[in-house]
């Protein structure tokens, strides 16, 4: 049974804030660092409860607010396999999380054990780490706490990306398995992904050094690692690295300053030249962005959706080159944000499935292709192969030395790549390897097709959680009569597209709207944005402009 004496004295340590409201959303839980204390003791306990139902196997812990502010912080939890948590569990961390007293607690924790029959007597590992946010030392104790409380084994993985601990749940669940993903650790994820890359560019001319914004989070960290291990195969040039300055994370630098304001961080402004590219990762560095600088020093950006498009061409490629077309199939994934010329483009091509936000969505989506292909337009996404896709591929004669070479390549492209979830770094290894083959400058990438003008919105209304939304987020269904209102906007713009969704992972509703021309798509979304906010009683003061 729980020790429920010690689980009690514990949480008192822990006290929940009343009147908040916590809620697992796209990416865990997410808000201001400093009232999540109770929320992480919780979690600790949830994930050493997750291991002993699942009979032991290692639950992974990530604590981190991405691509939010600094003040943020969050957790989420990853499932053996390496991939998110198991969506109907987060119903339970909601629930956990909420109650408000330790009582209370303690009485939802017992009946949560009874109704999902969880065996006490097994044991429990959970591995956990952070980013660099200065709130992430004491919410990691909260964490210890929480997995002290109910007896279970914790690692302590420090500070490193969130792919990095993905990655690590992985390899300690598969080890000494046939399936076994890796060397469990940081050192053993980078030696990995560069044996892959540099058997990859072998024979291949050294491209033009690689400027990595590391958004001055936990990135930079892991990629100056990473710099080192590759040596000469490719030279990385981290910028954006002070994790330790106060304020300076994700502040107008990072993938999604990039995305959303599509421009350049300032602080590249002298750095990125004529003809030259660079990538930004997010605050914990699972989400790339990449950009180039022209001849005429006009800044272009390529962004997830672009990533998809060169990474599944060339996989398509690969696939024929090594006589597997017929037997491996690539497919796509997207969200509603991708740009409307990139899924026009993809779907000339290849099979395109839509879903809603967030990568747990899209990586089911993925598993079902033999190669799944999905990237967020945001930068966040990676390539799955199915289990019968590489047992082809491990089994496959290939009958002409060049199909031998393409099954190479493919195989090697299964090492580097983060399997587990986007992982910018990885993702960031698997560009320059295509551009490489390809002989591709950022100009020849992004010639495959146009990206139509867009524009995202943040919205801040009274209560985002009215609304509701249906066909993979395209559409509102809650508040009613609001989305024949932005049809009719809609209608009055050539080529126009919006649509508008509450957040996950901020308290704000989002606006996309895509058009013809900038102006057009510019202000589409912000007439879409008026509409929000003046038929949900937003704050006074925010009306979007
Ligand atoms: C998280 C999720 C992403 C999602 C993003 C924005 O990213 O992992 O899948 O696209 O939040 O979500 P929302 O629009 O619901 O706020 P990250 O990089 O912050 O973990």
């Amino acid at each position: 049974s729980l020790a429920v004496d010690r689980i009690r004295s514990l949480s008192d340590q822990h006290p929940k804030p009343s009147n908040i409201h916590f809620q697992y959303g796209t990416a865990g839980f997410r808000t201001l660092g400093s009232i999540l204390d109770s929320v992480m003791f919780r979690v600790g306990i949830l994930a050493a409860l997750r291991s002993k139902k699942l009979d032991g196997k290692t639950i992974g812990v990530m604590v981190t607010a991405s691509h939010n502010p600094e003040p943020d912080n969050g957790v989420k939890l990853v499932d053996p396999r390496g991939e998110m948590l198991e969506s109907a569990w987060e119903v339970h961390a909601t629930v956990l999380a909420n109650a408000p007293t330790t009582d209370a607690f303690i009485e939802a924790l017992d009946t949560f054990v009874r109704t999902l029959k969880i065996d006490l007597s097994k044991p429990a590992k959970v591995v956990y780490a952070r980013d660099t946010r200065p709130s992430g030392p004491a919410l990691i104790s909260a964490i210890e706490d929480g997995i002290n409380a109910m007896d279970a084994e914790g690692r302590d993985a420090g500070v490193t990306s969130t792919p990095v601990l993905h990655y690590l749940v992985r390899a300690i669940n598969t080890k000494g398995t046939k399936d076994e993903y890796g060397e469990d650790s940081e050192e053993g994820y980078l030696r990995k992904l560069t044996v892959a890359f540099k058997k990859l560019v072998a024979g291949k001319p050294a491209p033009p050094p690689l400027l990595i914004d590391c958004a001055n989070g936990v990135g930079a960290q892991v990629a100056h690692k990473l710099a080192e291990h590759l040596g000469d195969a490719v030279r990385l040039i981290p910028v954006n690295t002070a994790t330790t300055t106060p304020g300076a994370l994700n502040n107008s630098c990072g993938a999604d300053f990039v995305k959303t304001s599509q421009k350049l961080p300032p602080s590249l402004n002298s750095q990125l030249t004529a003809g030259q590219r660079g990538c930004s990762l997010d605050g914990d560095a699972d989400r790339l962005i990449y950009y180039y600088m022209d001849s005429r020093n006009q800044f272009h950006m390529l962004d997830g959706d672009k990533i998809a498009a060169l990474v599944a061409a060339f996989i398509v490629d690969l696939t024929k080159a090594a006589g597997l077309d017929d037997q491996i199939k690539v497919g796509i994934v997207q969200t509603a944000y991708a740009n409307g010329g990139s899924t026009k483009y993809l779907s000339e091509r290849l099979p395109v499935k839509c879903v809603p936000t967030g990568v747990k969505h899209l990586h089911h989506a993925a598993e079902k292709y033999d190669v799944g292909v999905y990237f967020e337009a945001n930068g966040h996404g990676t390539v799955l192969f199915s289990p019968e896709s590489l047992e082809k591929l491990s089994s496959y004669e290939p009958s002409t030395p060049a199909q031998s070479t393409a099954l190479n390549h493919i195989i090697n492209l299964t090492q580097l790549i983060n399997q587990t979830v986007g992982d910018g770094l990885s993702d960031m290894l698997l560009v320059e390897v295509v551009l490489s083959h390809k002989s591709y400058s950022g100009e020849e990438w992004d010639s495959s097709y146009v990206d139509l003008p867009n524009r995202l919105v943040k919205v801040v209304v009274a209560d985002r959680n009215i609304f509701r939304t249906e066909d993979a987020e395209r559409r509102l269904i809650s508040p009613p009569g609001i989305q024949a209102k932005i049809d009719e906007l809609v209608r009055r713009y050539e080529g126009g597209r919006s649509f508008v969704r509450p957040s996950g992972t901020e308290d704000v509703v989002r606006v996309y709207a895509e058009a013809m021309n900038r102006t057009q798509a510019d202000e589409l979304a912000f007439r879409v944005a008026g509409l929000i906010y003046d038929e949900t009683g937003g704050d006074p003061g925010r009306r979007p402009v």
